[in-house]
């Protein structure tokens, strides 16, 4: 009876917004999308105008692409998102921008009825968003097969095509301003797209505009891997994760060391015109994570608690998903895009089973031949800005990560920030979402909080970080010190308080901030730097030094512990048998490669992939991997595939001790995959 009376008002709501938009062409209408579950209840002011489909790139390879557009349906010229048009992808590699938008910046959340409900902190109101699922077999994208992309800018050179078909379907959008945005290993695509995009701009063909990019957002980013992968045992002793006396720890140690022997090889050969095989391939040092996980992991707590979640320190999941589980919608989520209905409201010409990350994608996109993205960075800061934001309970791409590279990257002709003790308070709302470092175009914010999806956990505040890359924020003194305001939607800022409280904030000030105090006397951050007027000596990475005193701290822990407790050594890792494991998980994971690919190929897909997208990219690559191998097909339904992998967990395992072996290569690579 229920069902049946939404049923007719979604009918007969349906009916209205399937009316033809003023203007608006065949082709557009071709994409329009004016049915969703739940549509009808969404608020009129809230509703946005959608276009969804698979746009063909290349027809002699049937690569299409799927894109999901929200733009505000009340928008006029005086709205904040009236020419701008932001592009949002999720990371992995292959990883569905879905995530993105049902999960994070997008209007709409989907509910335990597979509906969708109001996110108030959607993006859409603050600029055009376009979600794309790419590269080709990610999402409802697809491709023939054996025609999936291996290298960033090949990945790179598909999305510009991507473009030029989108704005044929749309030319008048080529006078917006474009921002290009996204999370995890997004933090490798957006550079690469970025860099082609300005190429294309000074190279422009007859009759084509240029792509008016205005600025990059990358969230818990993965830039630049090894460094990143440095942090992550700083990360867990500051946060007391981990204690010396874990019986691991001596292992932990030795990875960490080989990892810092890289990364002092990769730092040696930064400058080297050749992509460098150590720096591309990070395994040994995402190793490190894959080992922490296991350390700690905790066999005497309820079966979904026994892990730290590598997205929220704060978390826990079941071990050895360790955060896959999370968030918890994204059971929502499988069901509504797998749903025909759904799948022809979205205009989808090829029904494609939805998965969340592909495991062929991500196993094809070996990246050998690429650069790390932060070989990029320093070109882009000189012609546009770039925030770098992250989460601040993330593990997997941390801050201290994000720092210590950025310490270490030299832009705009100096190294790493000048003054890291310079910070700015972000209040939002009335509230203090965290702090941020800004010169020379490079903004860097920590949200306090946070996972490794912003928007997830704070979709109002991550809408603001489109106000702060266009500079719509007020800059004040709260408490001495400086703050950049921003406000919830429809809150307009003050005004130019920033120059009338200029005299607040005076070159010199009283406190250790003075050095960036150059930078509070224009409006918007990203165009806030002057190096010229700085500062006595350059950079005072304090962040690197404090990383290396840990690492030194921990080498020193590391030599005590050996000499003094060699004979107090347990003979197994294990504290507690347990019988709920994870054995046969990580033995797949194992077996993948060296049975359907060779060695490396897998291996390496397998570390990538360990980077996931969103949240939880690379492991629910492998459970794909896990469909394609024993279904030999994306067929499987999502139940069939739940099933199973819980009762693999369920099966009792012993794989501690073999991931604890030193031996066990592939084994511990493939627990990277699945911790
Ligand atoms: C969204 O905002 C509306 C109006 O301010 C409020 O009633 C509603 O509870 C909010 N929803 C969520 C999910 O925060
Ligand atoms: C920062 O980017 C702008 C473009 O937004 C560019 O004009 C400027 O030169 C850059 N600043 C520096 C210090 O390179
Ligand atoms: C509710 C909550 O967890 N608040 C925390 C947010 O982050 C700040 C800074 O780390 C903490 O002080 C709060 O306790």
């Amino acid at each position: 009876m229920l069902y049946l009376s939404f049923y007719v008002i979604f009918i007969l709501a349906g009916s209205v917004f399937a009316a033809p938009p003023k203007g608006g062409s065949d082709a557009l209408k071709q994409f329009m999308v004016t049915h969703l579950p739940g549509l009808s209840k969404i608020d009129d002011g809230f509703k946005p105008l959608m276009y969804a489909g698979q746009l063909e790139l290349f027809p002699e390879n049937n690569t299409n692409y799927f894109f999901w557009k929200f733009t505000d349906g009340n928008k006029n010229a005086n709205s904040t998102s009236y020419k701008r048009t932001t592009f949002w992808l999720n990371g992995g590699p292959g990883c569905s921008s879905m995530d993105g938008a049902l999960l994070e910046s997008g209007p709409f959340r989907i509910d335990q009825s597979q509906n969708v409900v109001m996110n108030n902190g959607s993006w859409h109101k603050v600029s055009d968003v376009i979600y794309v699922d790419q590269p080709a077999g990610t999402g409802f994208s697809y491709t023939e097969q054996g025609k999936y992309i291996h290298e960033l800018y090949d990945m790179a050179f598909y999305f510009i095509k991507f473009m030029e078909k989108y704005y044929e379907l749309y030319p008048e959008e080529l006078d917006n301003d474009i921002y290009l945005a996204g999370e995890s290993y997004a933090g490798q695509y957006i550079p690469y797209i970025a860099k082609a995009m300005l190429e294309r701009n000074s190279n422009l063909q007859e009759g084509q505009k240029e792509y008016k990019l205005k600025g990059l957002l990358i969230g818990n980013g993965w830039v630049s891997p090894n460094e990143q992968s440095l942090a992550y045992m700083p990360f867990f002793l500051k946060r007391d994760l981990i204690k010396k006396d874990n019986p691991m720890f001596m292992k932990l140690l030795a990875q960490q060391e080989r990892c810092q022997r890289i990364v002092d090889k990769v730092d040696a050969h930064f400058d080297d015109k050749e992509v460098n095989p150590v720096e591309v391939d990070s395994s040994e040092c995402e190793e490190i994570l894959t080992k922490l996980l296991l350390a700690t992991q905790d066999g005497l707590v309820a079966h979904d608690q026994q892990c730290i979640n590598m997205y929220d320190y704060t978390l826990r999941d079941s071990y050895p998903s360790c955060g896959m589980n999370w968030p918890y919608e994204l059971k929502y989520v499988k069901p509504f895009l797998n749903n025909d209905d759904n799948k022809h409201d979205l205009n989808l010409k090829k029904l494609k089973t939805w998965n969340e990350c592909s495991g062929r994608v991500s196993r094809n996109f070996y990246a050998r031949d690429s650069f790390p993205s932060v070989h990029l960075l320093p070109d882009l800061l000189k012609q546009i800005p770039i925030v770098l934001f992250n989460g601040a309970n993330d593990i997997i791409c941390n801050t201290e990560g994000v720092l210590l590279y950025i310490s270490k990257m030299k832009w705009n002709g100096i190294k790493g920030f000048e003054n890291t003790d310079a910070k700015f308070d972000w209040v939002h709302d009335e509230k203090n979402v965290g702090y941020m470092l800004q010169e020379r175009n490079l903004t860097f914010i920590n949200i306090y909080n946070s996972s490794h999806m912003v928007p997830y956990d704070l979709p109002d505040v991550s809408r603001a970080l489109i106000d702060i890359i266009t500079g719509n924020f007020d800059e004040k003194k709260i408490d001495e010190k400086p703050t950049v305001v921003t406000y919830p939607l429809g809150v307009k800022r003050q005004g130019d308080v920033l120059h009338n409280d200029a005299e607040e904030i005076p070159s010199k000030t009283p406190t250790s901030t003075s050095s960036t105090a150059s930078s509070t006397t224009t409006d918007s951050v990203p165009k806030a730097s002057s190096t010229s007027t700085l500062n006595n000596e350059p950079t005072s990475h304090k962040v690197t030094r404090l990383i290396q005193l840990a690492v030194v701290i921990i080498v020193m822990w590391g030599l005590y512990l050996l000499y003094a407790s060699y004979r107090a050594r347990p003979a197994s890792i294990i504290k507690k048998p347990v019988a709920s494991g994870r054995k046969k998980n990580v033995q797949w994971a194992d077996q993948l490669p060296d049975e359907e690919h060779d060695q490396q190929e897998g291996f390496i897909a397998k570390t990538f992939g360990k980077l996931t997208g969103n949240n939880g990219g690379y492991f629910r690559a492998n459970r794909e991997d896990y469909v394609d191998d024993i279904e030999l097909g994306e067929n499987v339904g999502d139940s069939q595939l739940d099933d199973f992998i819980i009762a693999s967990d369920d099966e009792g395992g012993d794989d501690r001790v073999e991931s604890g072996n030193e031996d066990e290569r592939s084994r511990t690579k493939g627990g990277s995959g699945s911790v």
